[in-house]
């Protein structure tokens, strides 16, 4: 009897110890460069989540689109290969709501964008990600957009005709830069260094913390200070591969998640001023658009996100209500 229940007891024991079970790894992958802001944020979360999980898990991490563009990590997502990855510009190319952050001018600052993310991201958005299988964990710093080019300095949106400047593979920010009178070039970010080295596009629109990260610097000429996007980076996970994590990870990854997105939101209002400095620095000629001519001509865009997204116009006018509080 006692020899039995010892060898019960040593069997339950050996199924509960964790080195008889295989380390199970989380997959975690982000598109932009190492030194980005969301390379950084991205890195300080798998540390701080390797952490906080122990042995039992094995975070890997792949910074610089190793595992390729964001539209190649969602598919990665959907189908299992990795669990995590950040997605930011191409998030309205899948799911047409999260196009809101594709009106010009809506995000007035940092506080505002919290905001949106309590009453509309983390509400509305979300359930349109589940619709397409995605599940949204948090919403991170990519940063307020900022337009660069080899031509000229851009006041106004008269200045943009006739340019080349590449944009993300979203219609949406396509539509933004052709209302404005550019001739917008889609293609991923990796491709962005050499396409402006060889001039195969004038120029772009990114956060500092992108065009610094990717030293565009060393390829542009001018930098006109826009603000006229602000696009947040999601950490994102399938709705099929979040389910299948245990509880006790769901709530690590939600936990370290919300405390990046602290950190990278001061981080990102500390930069926009450091950069500025130091890109001024290594010889890029910087200037401040007229942002009243940019929201005139803006309009198509606000227009077109009401007729083709359904509830379009009472988004915008929540996400505009919460600028002031
Ligand atoms: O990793 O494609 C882009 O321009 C986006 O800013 C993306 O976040 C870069």
């Amino acid at each position: 009897m006692l020899e039995r229940l010892i060898t019960g007891m040593t069997l339950l024991l050996s199924l509960c110890s964790p080195v008889s079970q295989a380390v199970e790894k989380i997959i975690f992958a982000n598109g932009g460069t190492a030194d980005s802001l969301q390379g950084q944020t991205a890195r300080r979360f798998s540390e701080q989540l390797q952490a906080r999980l122990g042995d039992q898990y094995q975070v890997e991490y792949y910074s610089n689109g190793k595992l390729g563009d964001e539209q190649d990590l969602l598919d990665k997502l959907r189908d299992g290969q990795i669990q995590l990855a950040t997605i930011s510009s191409i998030m309205s190319a899948e799911v047409p709501e999260f196009a809101l952050f594709d009106m010009p001018f809506l995000v007035r600052d940092r506080q505002h964008l919290q905001r949106i993310d309590d009453a509309i991201v983390m509400t509305d958005l979300a359930a349109a990600a589940h619709r397409h299988g995605l599940h949204i964990i948090s919403t991170w710093e990519n940063g307020f957009r900022q337009i660069s080019n080899n031509s000229h300095p851009i006041h106004s949106p008269d200045d943009l005709k006739g340019l080349r400047i590449r944009t993300p593979q979203s219609e949406w920010r396509s539509l933004m830069f052709s209302s404005w009178g550019a001739k917008p070039i889609p293609m991923p970010f990796s491709h962005l260094f050499v396409a402006l080295q060889t001039g195969e596009v004038d120029g772009e629109e990114n956060p500092l913390s992108n065009i610094n990260g990717a030293r565009l610097q060393e390829v542009q000429k001018f930098l006109s200070i826009s603000n006229h996007v602000y696009y947040p980076i999601w950490l994102t996970a399938s709705d099929s591969g979040w389910q299948q994590l245990p509880a006790a990870v769901q709530t690590a990854i939600m936990e370290v998640a919300a405390d990046e997105q602290r950190w990278s939101l001061a981080e990102g209002e500390r930069l926009d001023t450091s950069l500025l400095k130091s890109l001024g620095k290594a010889g890029v000629k910087i200037n401040y658009v007229d942002r009243i001519t940019f929201i005139a001509a803006s309009r198509p865009v606000y227009a077109q996100f009401a007729r083709q997204v359904k509830g379009g116009d009472a988004l915008i006018e929540r996400a505009m209500g919460l600028a002031e509080h």
